[in-house]
């Protein structure tokens, strides 16, 4: 099932219309699954529902201007194109829909992601780049809405960096930047701040991005006169239309169901932006939902009986229909053979789908009844597992779930009980957790062998004379090297570029390589990230500079929801390795304190979250990054950009290993583990605490995400038996973040002597000021105070009460 690309006009007469007749076919497939995959979910069969019903006919011109080497960032109404360049059977469709956890039967997202949310595989089962230029690309869709457009900026600026940086191995990512990015969104959905934003991105850079407005007058039930000014997209952005004297957009509207017309707008659209690399938008209008927005409500509870009327009399596929007939092309009859052939062809093809994702959960059951059946049949409680198992041979179409609660529980009536067959359920059990748990958990991180965590430390050198320097010189200094060994990398972001950055660690790197490559962008944080997970799953090495921390947050939903899933959500078969930096902790006042880590750790999952204490331990992280296939985080530390450090004489090839603490100061007393800019304070407050007795042992744990891998603060603590941990964040942030690690994974709570501490900031923003800072956040007092009365608790005698 695949269409023709591109048509050609002089194609004879046969050869066009068993060319329109291959589009109608697909469309009626497409169709057909849709109706088919409404009824699999209102039967029990699948979860839910969103299908790509009244949107096909646009697709399949869209799909004829699609070359090889192209990108799409789409949504859940792009079936019908996933279809027509050949990416998605109707096996493979209904796989999604009832959460198919194999690769081969699920290729978009291996049961993960629910129907409807389309991608393609980028890298090989190990982790390795296909040709992606030989192939039909599509990222991986997620679920909220207007989420795909930044991502679409950075896929379509891939194709600018590629044509005019020089020195780029190209092989395999781009035919000289000919490659278009094509975006799909709702029309409700470009009401979310983030289409406007990579709107005027677009405009600004000036990258081959072509975005298709589906509009069908609706978003779920609300109507475009609550959605969108003058009821009209393109009408309100006429204002980015180039003319004569500026650049800006090509804008095309044209009717959803016109099937001649939408495939000659798509063959000018993805010519300009192919050729120009000009952004156009096309505004398709008049589209439908024949079922309603998805299997979780009916539209008749909102639409009018007018609507639906003209939504039956416009629907994309039956004026296609009668525009075949029409033009001569086929007749009813054979039209409706056609459609009765495909009705077979989509059932056939859902009962092999539903056949193949049965039969191993049929298998296992089958497993789990002959244990039960023996278990039970040497068991004092025969009666109750009998009757477990007797459930769960009843229902016809089981779930790995019913299989795992007759197992588990079974194994509750035997507790007191000896016998072969209990050590079976036993090691079926745990063998099953051990095959089909990572169906539903690998990936979070790489798994292939350039994984963050296995690049090797490499220590910083030092000459027997080398100068101190202000740290801002050592990260720039090493991004020289970056930026020099490797054509592939660039980084952009507020101010990064002219001037090198607010605290001049790229001070003249632009010069040097580049306005592309070391480039100023908008105030717009959300697609700076955008941009640089597009880049990134086209193979390029972006670095998305977000100014200071604290403004990360218009980011963090895109990290949270697009970054930090790349993996998880395609099996592994695409990355998405961006750095992301940026610099924080320990300024001034409420919006530049920079500290919001627990929030930050508990939504990007999946995301490096490395947090160096000073410029050559990041300039280190750098190192290490680029050597791996990973995404990351890296917050500098603010105040330490003109602190001196000691020159390294390995610039560029130091590496600081990820998952890995640093024992800073060696003590016996008490585990003192911080990090970032606060870990300079805890140092020197240790140094302090001799003073009065109390041997310190400093850890910095640098790498929040993965953390001590090798469980080293737990070594330390079964030295000293106490432990506190110190962060700049609110109550129960990152603090409690790194004490749960402490406890749960390394099983610490033995070996502690006096109750584990975490001494943190107020849970209010800090004040502005020194004051403010003194009173809001950690200060030396406060961290000698509190390390003291841990030691007064202990031994009254030994530490008297201080205050
Ligand atoms: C950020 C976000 N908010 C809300 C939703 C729930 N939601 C899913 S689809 C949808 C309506 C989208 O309408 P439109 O963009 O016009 O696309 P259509 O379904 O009509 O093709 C909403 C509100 C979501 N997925 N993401
Ligand atoms: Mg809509």
């Amino acid at each position: 099932m695949q269409n023709k690309p591109e048509t050609n006009k002089d194609i004879s007469f046969e050869g066009f219309k068993s060319e329109v007749l291959n589009d109608y076919r697909i469309a009626v497939i497409s169709r057909q699954c849709s109706l088919l995959g409404r009824r699999e979910v209102l039967t029990g069969k699948a979860k839910f529902g969103i299908f790509g019903d009244g949107k096909e006919v646009p697709q399949l011109a869209w799909a004829k201007a699609y070359k090889d080497g192209d990108w799409r960032s789409g949504y859940y109404r792009d079936q019908t194109f996933m279809m027509a360049i050949g990416n998605l059977t109707i096996e493979q469709f209904f796989a999604g829909l009832y959460a198919h956890t194999d690769i081969e039967a699920d290729p978009m997202t291996a049961g993960r992601q629910m129907g409807g949310h389309f991608g393609t595989h980028s890298l090989d089962e190990k982790g390795n780049w296909k040709d992606l230029t030989a192939q039909k690309n599509s990222s991986p869709d997620i679920s909220p809405t207007a989420s795909q457009m930044p991502r679409l900026l950075g896929l379509a600026q891939a194709s600018k960096i590629f044509r005019n940086v020089e020195g780029i191995d190209t092989s395999g990512l781009s035919e000289n930047g000919n490659e278009v990015a094509w975006g799909t969104i709702g029309n409700a959905s470009t009401s979310e701040g983030m289409f406007f934003e990579t709107i005027n991105a677009g405009g600004v850079l000036q990258v081959p991005m072509v975005v298709s407005v589906w509009d069908d007058e609706y978003g779920i039930s609300v109507h475009a006169k609550h959605q969108t000014t003058k009821e009209s997209i393109s009408e309100i952005l006429k204002g980015y239309q180039r003319d004569e004297e500026n650049k800006g957009y090509e804008i095309f509207r044209v009717d959803g169901w016109d099937y001649p017309k939408l495939i000659d707008t798509y063959q000018r659209a993805g010519a300009l932006a192919r050729k120009e690399h000009t952004p156009v938008l096309i505004h398709v209008l008049e589209l439908t939902q024949p079922q309603g927005h998805s299997t979780s409500g009916s539209h008749e509870r909102y639409k009018s009986r007018e609507r639906l009327d003209w939504e039956k009399e416009r629907d994309c596929n039956a004026k296609m229909r009668e525009w075949i007939i029409a033009n001569g092309l086929a007749s009813d009859e054979e039209l409706s053979e056609l459609e009765r052939s495909i009705k077979k062809q989509v059932r056939e093809g859902k009962q092999k789908a539903w056949n193949a994702y049965l039969a191993p959960i049929l298998q296992e059951r089958q497993e789990v009844m002959e244990i039960l059946t023996s278990l039970a049949s040497v068991s004092n409680n025969r009666i109750f597992i009998d009757k477990l198992r007797n459930a769960l041979a009843r229902g016809n179409e089981p779930i790995r779930k019913d299989v795992m609660i007759a197992a588990r529980k079974a194994l509750r009536y035997v507790i007191n009980e000896e016998s072969d067959e209990k050590n079976r359920l036993q090691d079926w059990l745990n063998g099953y957790f051990k095959k089909i748990q990572p169906k539903y958990s690998s990936h979070l991180h790489s798994e292939s062998d350039k994984k963050a965590t296995l690049v090797k430390e490499i220590k910083a050198t030092y000459d027997a004379d080398a100068p101190d320097v202000d740290g801002r010189i050592i990260i720039r200094d090493n991004f020289d090297v970056i930026f020099g060994e490797n054509p592939d990398a660039l980084v952009f972001g507020e101010d990064s570029g002219n001037i090198g950055d607010v605290n001049q660690g790229l001070e003249g790197l632009q010069e040097k390589y580049g306005k592309l490559r070391i480039a100023d962008v908008g105030i717009r944080e959300a697609t700076i990230l955008g941009q640089g997970i597009g880049m990134a799953m086209r193979g390029l090495r972006p670095i998305a500079e977000i100014q200071y921390l604290d403004y990360l947050m218009y980011a963090l939903q895109l990290m949270s929801d697009d970054l930090a899933t790349v993996q998880y959500r395609t099996l592994g078969r695409q990355k998405a390795p961006l750095i992301v930096r940026t610099r924080g902790h320990r300024l001034e006042g409420i919006w530049h304190s920079g500290s919001q880590l627990g929030g930050i750790l508990n939504l990007i999952r999946g995301i490096n979250v490395l947090v160096p204490r000073n410029m050559t331990k990041a300039a280190g992280f750098y190192n290490t990054l680029m050597e791996g296939d990973e995404p990351a985080l890296i917050v500098e530390c603010l105040n330490g950009y003109r602190l001196k450090e000691k020159m390294p004489n390995n610039i560029g090839k130091m590496k600081t290993p990820i998952g890995v603490v640093e024992v800073v100061k060696e003590g016996t007393d008490i585990t003192l583990v911080s990090y970032g800019s606060t870990l300079r304070l805890v140092e020197e407050t240790s140094r302090e605490l001799l003073e009065v007795g109390i041997n310190a042992e400093v850890i910095d744990v640098q790498s929040l995400l993965p953390m001590d891998l090798e469980h080293d603060i737990l070594k330390s603590v079964s030295k000293t038996n106490r432990l506190m941990v110190i962060d700049e964040d609110v109550p129960g942030g990152a603090s409690a973040y790194i004490l749960e690690h402490i406890l749960n994974e390394q099983d610490a709570y033995n070996l502690l002597d006096s109750p584990p501490r975490t001494l943190t900031s107020k849970p209010h923003r800090p004040a502005y000021g020194t004051d403010g800072d003194y009173f809001s956040k950690p200060s030396t007092e406060d961290i000698f105070e509190a390390v003291y009365n841990v030691m007064h608790e202990m031994s009254p005698a030994d530490f008297p009460k201080l205050r």
